[in-house]
C-alpha cells in the first residue's frame, strides 16, 4: 500500500517536462507537504485526504519567468510614443531618457510604491500560471536604491503566492553621479554595493555592452560576486558582440541572456559551462530587432535554451509569458517542446533551481499550472487568449 498523501489530483494529462518529455496520459500527481509525492498513471496513485479530478486536463510544471525587472516606478510610454514618431532607442537615452529616466522614478518611489505598482504586472503573470519569478534591481544605481528595490521584490514572495529569486543588476547602467567613470562606478558597486546588498540577492548581473559595462568590468564585478557565494548571469550579445556569453560561461554563470549576435566560440563555451541561453523575444519584438539570436547552433550544440519575458519599461513592457513562447516560435523558430522546457526545465536551471522546480518529479515542490486545453501546443499557439484553469502553488 502506498503512503496516502494531503492532496491528489487525478484524471489529467500531464507533461513531467522531464528530459525527454513523457506525458501520462490518465495520470495523477499527489502532494505530501506542499512536496510532490506521486506522478503516475491515475489507477495507480495513492488515496489522499482530498482529491481533484482534473477532469482529462492537461498539468505543467507551475511556469517559470526567469528574466525580469518587474520592479520599476513610472512606466516609459512617452518614449515609446517618441519612437514611434522616429527617434532611436539611444538618441533617447542620450536626451536623459531611457534607463536613467526609469532611475530617477526608481528612486523617488518608497518601497511600498514600488511594491504595489509592480503588483498589477504580478498579477498578470500569476493568472498565467508563473509560480517562480525572478526579479532584477538595476534602477537604484546606489546602495540605498538598489536595496530598496530588492527588499520590494522579495516583498512580491510574501504579498502573494509565488517563489522570487532577486537578482543585483547593480552593472545596468552608470549613474549620472558617475558619468564618464564606469570604471569608478564598478569600484563602489565592488566596495560597498555588493557587499551590503549580497544577502538580498540570489544572482548577480549585468549589461555588457557598448552603452552599458566592458567585458573587464563585467569580470572584476563576477570575481566579486564569486567571494560573495554569489552566481552570475549576464545581459550579452543583444546590440552587439563583446563576447559576454563566452566570459558569462568562464565564470559558471547560471544563464547568458539575449544573446542575438552570439557567435559560434560563444555557444561553445556556453555548451561546455552547462551555461542556460536565456531567449527574450519580447525585447527582441518591441525594439523591432531583425537580428535573430543564432537558434541552431545552441540546438546543435545542446545549450538548454530558456525563455522569459524581460519585463521592463523600456525594451519589453511584456506580462505574458504565454505570449512569449509565442514570440519564441514564430520570431526564432523554436519548437513547441523547446518553448515548454524554455518556461519550465530550462528556465529553473537558469535560476539554479533545477533541483527544486521546473518538472513534476517526486521530490520537488508542488507547483502545478493545471489547463483547459487539448494539447500542449495551444499554450504557444493562441494570442491573448489564457486557458489557466488553476495554479497551484508549494501545494496549495
Ligand atoms: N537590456 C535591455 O533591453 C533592458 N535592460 C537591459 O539590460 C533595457 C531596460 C530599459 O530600457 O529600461
Ligand atoms: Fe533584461
Amino acid at each position: 500500500m502506498r503512503q496516502p498523501c494531503d492532496r491528489l489530483w487525478t484524471h489529467a494529462r500531464i507533461a513531467t517536462m522531464r528530459e525527454g518529455s513523457d506525458v501520462v496520459e490518465d495520470g495523477a500527481v499527489g502532494m505530501q507537504g506542499g512536496i510532490i509525492s506521486y506522478v503516475g498513471p491515475a489507477p495507480d496513485a495513492p488515496d489522499a485526504a482530498e482529491i481533484f479530478d482534473c477532469a482529462g486536463r492537461w498539468i505543467t510544471p507551475g511556469l517559470i519567468d526567469c528574466h525580469t525587472h518587474l520592479i520599476h516606478g513610472g512606466n516609459r510610454a512617452v518614449e515609446f510614443e517618441m519612437r514611434l514618431s522616429g527617434a532611436s532607442y539611444e538618441e533617447i537615452a542620450r536626451a536623459g531618457g531611457g534607463i536613467l529616466a526609469t532611475m530617477r522614478a526608481t528612486r523617488e518611489a518608497s518601497e511600498q510604491e514600488l511594491v504595489t505598482t509592480a503588483l498589477p504586472r504580478l498579477d498578470a503573470l500569476i493568472a498565467e500560471g508563473v509560480t517562480t519569478l525572478e526579479v532584477k534591481s538595476g534602477y537604484g544605481l546606489d546602495l540605498s536604491h538598489e536595496a530598496k528595490m530588492l527588499r520590494a521584490a522579495r516583498r512580491l514572495g510574501e504579498e502573494r503566492p509565488i517563489s522570487i529569486a532577486t537578482t543585483f543588476l547593480g552593472a545596468h547602467a552608470v549613474p549620472p553621479e558617475f558619468a564618464g567613470d564606469a570604471d569608478g562606478y564598478v569600484d563602489l558597486l565592488i566596495g560597498q554595493v555588493l557587499p551590503a546588498v549580497a544577502p538580498l540577492s540570489d544572482a548577480v548581473d549585468g549589461f555588457c555592452e557598448g552603452i552599458g559595462f566592458s567585458p573587464a568590468q563585467m569580470e572584476r564585478l563576477f570575481d566579486a560576486a564569486a567571494r560573495h557565494g554569489l552566481p552570475v548571469k549576464l545581459h550579452a550579445e543583444q546590440l552587439s558582440n563583446l563576447h559576454g556569453a563566452a566570459l558569462a560561461a568562464r565564470h559558471r554563470a547560471l544563464s547568458a541572456d539575449h544573446l542575438e549576435h552570439l557567435d559560434e566560440a560563444g555557444v561553445a563555451a556556453m555548451a561546455r559551462a552547462g551555461t542556460v541561453a536565456t531567449l527574450l523575444p519580447g525585447a527582441f519584438y518591441f525594439m523591432r530587432d531583425t537580428k535573430v539570436p543564432p537558434i541552431s547552433a545552441l540546438r546543435r550544440a545542446g545549450v538548454p535554451m530558456a525563455i522569459a519575458t524581460d519585463c521592463n519599461p523600456g525594451t519589453s513592457p511584456l506580462t505574458s509569458l504565454l505570449l512569449a513562447m509565442n514570440m519564441g516560435a514564430t520570431l526564432f523558430g523554436l519548437t513547441v517542446a523547446e518553448c515548454l522546457a524554455g518556461v519550465t526545465r530550462h528556465a529553473a536551471r537558469a535560476l539554479g533551481l533545477h533541483g527544486r522546480i521546473g518538472t513534476l518529479e517526486i521530490g520537488k515542490s508542488c507547483d502545478l499550472a493545471i489547463w483547459n486545453i487539448e494539447r500542449p501546443a495551444e499554450l504557444v499557439y493562441r494570442m491573448g487568449l489564457n486557458p489557466l484553469h488553476a495554479r497551484i502553488w508549494r501545494g496549495r
